[in-house]
């Protein structure tokens, strides 16, 4: 299986956050890539690859222009006005009442006028900072997964048989489920999902072979406003089954009246993000019927109950109905029990992981359709290569 990576993840490293009331050492810490690398170096049976550049267009595609700016600057912003070098942090959000009966673009320029209203504006916690090199790295990670995109589109293209899956995995920091349209939160900047997923339907493989440019991040291109773009006419059915610990809310958000793009989602709950996530939500408008949460007890969920849940929902009806062309797997890692912001306290045998890439291969909704693995969140540093390694081996065997 190939692996696709780039060094440049590992340039985003705050050095702190706060969680539950305590200052921490960053949790999404670059030594999450370094331990996946390592893992993925040590088994012949992964070949790394280089990421190419698909410049900001496809990113365009899915998050606000004006966003995406915020991403690029805010770093620069914040300390040009005085500010902490070491970190840029919000303190204050637009939840809610606090921006009164005021619509969206009266309070975007509100904010727009300090570095620390835009933070408050399109970030949605205090875990998510940003210092000198983040816009770097979130760019390089959709990158990363973008180029996984295209190298799975060659080989889908290529392929004689259909007796097997293609598949790829794009081994991206940061992760991004938790990043809508415009606004940064648990982590996440870029929901590199979703890019993906607008990617594999707007973009022809020529498009793709058109826009690909050595990984370099230009940023005088990007500022000068030369994106790519897809042509596509047909619009792949892409599947995303996210199976982070979290609920990606981002996600679920994006793609949330969508019939083209079906969201799963198995996460703990009631958890973070605390106001998604609920077997209720199932997709509105067009996209009614296309978005399926599956809330899990965290101390009552055993690997059991978890493997039934997700072979329950790969076979769910709906899904085998929607017949995917791709399947996109948001593969968070922190479902471990002993993760420390996460975990549920009953998923304790690495042979589950294993389980969990060998349904995504087997049941209906999934079966013979070629597979793209994203990497999400997953914190418990030195079991993550083992973790990873472990759903992709499942899948391979
Ligand atoms: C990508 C990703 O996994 N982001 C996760 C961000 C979570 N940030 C807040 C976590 C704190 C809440 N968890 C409390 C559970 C205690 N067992
Ligand atoms: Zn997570």
């Amino acid at each position: 299986m190939q692996v696709v990576y780039c060094e440049d993840g590992l340039l985003h490293n705050p050095p702190m956050e706060m969680t539950l009331g305590r200052i921490k050492p960053y949790v999404e810490s670059p030594k999450r890539l370094i331990n996946i690398k390592k893992f993925i170096d040590e088994h012949p049976e992964f070949e790394v690859v280089e990421p190419n550049d698909y410049s900001l267009g496809p990113i365009l595609d899915v998050h606000r222009k004006d966003y995406v700016d915020f991403l690029e600057n805010i770093y620069q912003e914040w300390v040009d006005s005085g500010l902490n070098k070491e970190i840029c942090i919000g303190d204050t959000f637009a939840q809610r009442s606090f921006v009164g009966k005021l619509d969206d673009e009266t309070i975007r320029k509100n904010a727009s006028k300090t570095s620390c209203g835009k933070m408050g504006y399109y970030v949605g916690d205090v875990s998510t900072p940003f210092v000198q090199n983040t816009w770097r790295a979130a760019y390089s990670s959709a990158q990363v997964v973008l180029s996984a995109a295209h190298r799975l589109t060659e080989a889908i293209e290529a392929k004689q048989s259909s007796d097997h899956n293609e598949t790829i995995y794009a081994l991206c920091r940061p992760p991004g489920h938790h990043a809508s349209d415009h606004m940064a939160a648990g982590y996440c900047f870029i929901n590199n999902a979703s890019v993906v997923a607008r990617f594999l339907q707007n973009y022809t493989l020529q498009d793709m072979n058109k826009a690909k440019k050595p990984y370099g991040f230009n940023l005088e291109a990007v500022r000068n406003g030369q994106f790519s773009e897809g042509t596509s006419k047909e619009k792949k059915k892409i599947l995303i089954v996210d199976i982070d610990y979290h609920h990606g809310n981002g996600t679920q958000d994006i793609f949330y009246d969508d019939p083209s793009v079906f969201y799963i989602s198995l996460h703990g709950a009631p958890d973070y993000p605390f106001f998604t996530g609920s077997a209720q939500e199932t997709g509105q408008g067009a996209g009614e019927g296309y978005n399926i949460n599956i809330p899990l007890d965290p101390v009552t969920t055993t690997d059991s109950i978890y493997l039934d849940n997700l072979e329950r929902v790969l076979n769910n009806q709906n899904v085998i109905d929607f017949n995917a062309d791709v399947v996109i797997v948001s593969m968070g890692l922190d479902t471990w029990f002993e993760d420390p912001i996460a975990g549920m306290k009953g998923l304790q045998d690495m042979n589950t992981y294993k389980k969990m890439g060998a349904l995504v291969k087997t049941c209906i909704g999934t079966k013979h359709r070629p597979v793209l693995f994203v990497q999400e969140g997953g914190y418990t540093i030195e079991k993550l290569g083992n973790l990873a390694g472990s759903v992709l081996q499942g899948f391979l065997e």
